[in-house]
């Protein structure tokens, strides 16, 4: 198989899961890493083992041994960064969200479908065996007809005033942190699982710590404070919010994302209930599915490539029994992003399944834009501007 060129933008918490990702595959070579300075860059291409480090980003979009750029800066640089690539005729694999908002989103995909590279945006939680089989028996017909989707995406790493991180400042994040950050995540698992999509939000978000400490200088994200508590800092996004939502056939739902909720360390859960069953799937669980059934008995499917649909048990790398997790979900993306690269398809033709594009990294900012202007409105449904 045709080596490919990796260069990685931002080397902060999940740079390196991606570096890891795509050494997996055992085709992609890892070329070079770039910073906001060419020490800083030079350290984390040593702690990786890559072997060019760049100072800046347009360095390394123009290093021809790159063919796809991954971009893990914060969200503020999504679109910049994003843009040279795809003018440089990169592949691009973004972090999520796409962009600061929807025209941002917009403009990225047009700008990449124009260009016919390849564009992919980091919904990781896609990649996991059992969000894949829970998908599958959607399509399958055995949960019968959707009517109603919940559930939440808590976590607490920024509960506390001394916690802080760029998803609290507009400039860098948006005019979002916690829906933003992983409310989009929700929303496009739940509308790529069920294959229904989001068409109107009815919103309440809160901001529960109004003014934290900002430290001098940034901390990563999950990271406790040090000495450096910091200057005031006041909080214009929401922590907390919980959301109404109508999906296109009727389908109902509702979920609450949340930073600030204690014990929860990466709760992302998702319900679909069905006619004739249910779904539930918890991230921190993710080796099995609940299935309930009406009569029957309800079961709790546990993740195996032999008992699961054999459309998907490919996600599943290891037999029964035996634990998968994040970074393999994460693989998963990966592989599904390079094998349509090594395949050599363009943004057009059928994408494996866990693999989101730039079309859902939009819908997604679509979704959440529709949210803070509803909870701006005072709470009134708002429909999704696609
Ligand atoms: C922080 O909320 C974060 O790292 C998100 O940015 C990721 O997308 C999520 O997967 C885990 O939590």
């Amino acid at each position: 198989m045709k080596r490919i060129g990796m260069g990685l933008v931002g080397a902060g918490l999940i740079g390196p899961q991606h570096v890891e990702a795509v050494r997996r595959l055992g085709f992609v070579d890892v070329v070079a890493v770039a910073g906001s300075n060419e020490a800083s860059a030079r350290a984390k291409a040593d702690a990786m083992g890559i072997p060019k480090a760049y100072g800046g980003y347009q360095a390394l979009i123009d290093d021809p041994d790159v063919e796809v750029v991954h971009n893990c800066t914060p969200n503020h640089l999504h679109l910049p960064v994003n843009l040279a690539a795809i003018e440089k005729g990169k592949h691009i694999v973004s972090d999520k969200p796409l962009a600061m908002n929807g025209d941002e989103a917009q403009q990225l995909l047009d700008a990449a479908t124009k260009a016919g590279v390849v564009h992919a945006v980091t919904f990781n939680y896609r990649g996991n065996p059992l969000v894949q089989q829970a998908r599958a028996m959607i399509a399958n017909g055995e949960i019968g007809r959707v009517h109603f989707i919940h559930g939440h995406y808590l976590q607490d790493w920024l509960i506390k005033e001394t916690d802080f991180s760029w998803r609290i400042e507009p400039e860098k994040s948006g005019p979002t942190s916690a829906m933003g950050d992983i409310g989009s995540h929700w929303c496009d698992l739940v509308q790529h699982v069920s294959g229904l999509r989001i068409e109107s939000v009815l919103a309440d978000l809160t901001t529960v710590i109004p003014t934290r400490k900002k430290p001098t200088v940034a901390r990563e994200t999950f990271s406790e404070a040090t000495d450096d508590e910091g200057e005031d800092f006041t909080v214009t996004v929401e922590d907390l919010g919980s959301v109404l939502v109508r999906f296109g056939n009727g389908c109902k739902g509702l979920f609450t994302a949340g930073q600030v909720c204690a014990g929860h360390k990466n709760d992302l859960v998702f319900e679909i209930n069905g006619l004739g069953g249910s779904l539930r799937w918890l991230q921190e669980r993710q080796n099995e599915l609940w299935v309930g059934r009406r009569d029957g008995g309800n079961v709790e499917l546990a993740k195996d490539p032999g008992a699961m649909d054999p459309s998907v048990a490919g996600y599943a790398h290891l037999p029964g029994g035996h634990q998968e997790g994040w970074a393999t979900a994460f693989h998963n993306i990966m592989r599904d992003i390079y094998t349509h690269i090594a395949g050599g398809k363009g943004p057009d033709d059928p994408q494996p399944p866990a693999f989101a594009t730039f079309e859902d990294g939009y819908r997604a900012d679509r979704v959440v834009d529709a949210i803070l202007a509803s909870s701006t409105a005072g709470g009134v449904w708002t429909d999704v501007r696609y």
